[in-house]
């Protein structure tokens, strides 16, 4: 059991460490995919694996957790869409409150049906602020939330949204552009946002490339999240693990 995630990811936000995670929708992945996928992830640069989904059916995370807990030492943290998808195998959950949106299932709801669960869990629970701002497509989160993302030109709503989050006590940011979304989180928003919390911040939706990547860690991005990326291309693996060998 890892307990501690959390300072980890605050400890690279103050050493300038630049992290990143894996999302691994459990929907879609077949069990037989997943030793050589985490093989790919293992020997990649990645930091996290994230696991989770917007719809997911029942028992399918926990089955797929424990059999990527099988390959990897790298932390597995819980990206859940519901509480469903809270299980004991893995080693810390995002408890996500969907600030972004004004639905009461995703505000409070989802967590008080989450707590029998959590009461005896060794889980490490970090409080996460989840923004999904408009990527240039309807995504499954907004679908299945029955929210609206907020237009990535409203900045001064996204700052204060982040900033609520931070004074509820929220101890990370998460600004989502949503799964295969067009436009990933623009560069200067996420500085922006960085700018003003002052706990770290983690970016995804819609990353393809190295330079995007780049953008965001430059931008102030503590951690970026990659799910179709690897999903489509695992040459994509080895491409960031060369890349940062070279600048080495
Ligand atoms: C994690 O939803 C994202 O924040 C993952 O998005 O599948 O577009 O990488 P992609």
């Amino acid at each position: 059991m890892i307990n501690n995630l959390y300072r980890h990811i605050a400890n690279a936000r103050v050493n300038g460490e630049k992290l990143l995670a894996v999302l691994i929708d459990p929907d879609k992945i077949s069990p037989e995919e997943i030793p050589s996928f985490i093989k790919n992830v293992n020997q990649s640069v990645a930091t996290h694996i994230f696991v989770g989904g917007s719809t997911v059916e029942e028992g399918m995370t926990e089955q797929v957790v424990k059999a990527i807990k099988k390959y990897t030492v790298l932390p597995v943290i819980l990206f859940p869409g519901d509480e469903s998808q809270i299980t004991e195998e893995a080693d810390g959950l995002l408890f996500l409150s969907l600030l972004s949106g004004r639905n009461p299932e995703y505000l409070i709801d989802q967590h008080v049906r989450a707590v029998p669960k959590l009461i005896s869990s060794e889980l490490e629970i970090i409080p996460t602020s989840y923004l999904l701002i408009d990527g240039g497509k309807k995504t499954s989160t907004q679908k299945v939330s029955r929210t609206s993302p907020i237009d990535p030109e409203d900045r001064k709503q996204i700052v204060h949204t982040a900033l609520a989050g931070e004074f509820l006590g929220h101890k990370l940011i998460y600004l989502e552009a949503g799964s295969g979304a067009k436009y990933p989180i623009p560069p200067d928003l996420i500085g922006e946002v960085c700018t003003a919390v002052s706990i770290p911040v983690i970016v995804g939706g819609g990353i393809r490339q190295k330079e995007q990547i780049d953008a965001a860690y430059t931008s102030g991005a503590d951690m970026v999240v990659i799910g179709t990326a690897f999903e489509q291309d695992h040459n994509f693996f080895k491409e960031l693990k060369k890349a940062h060998e070279d600048i080495r």
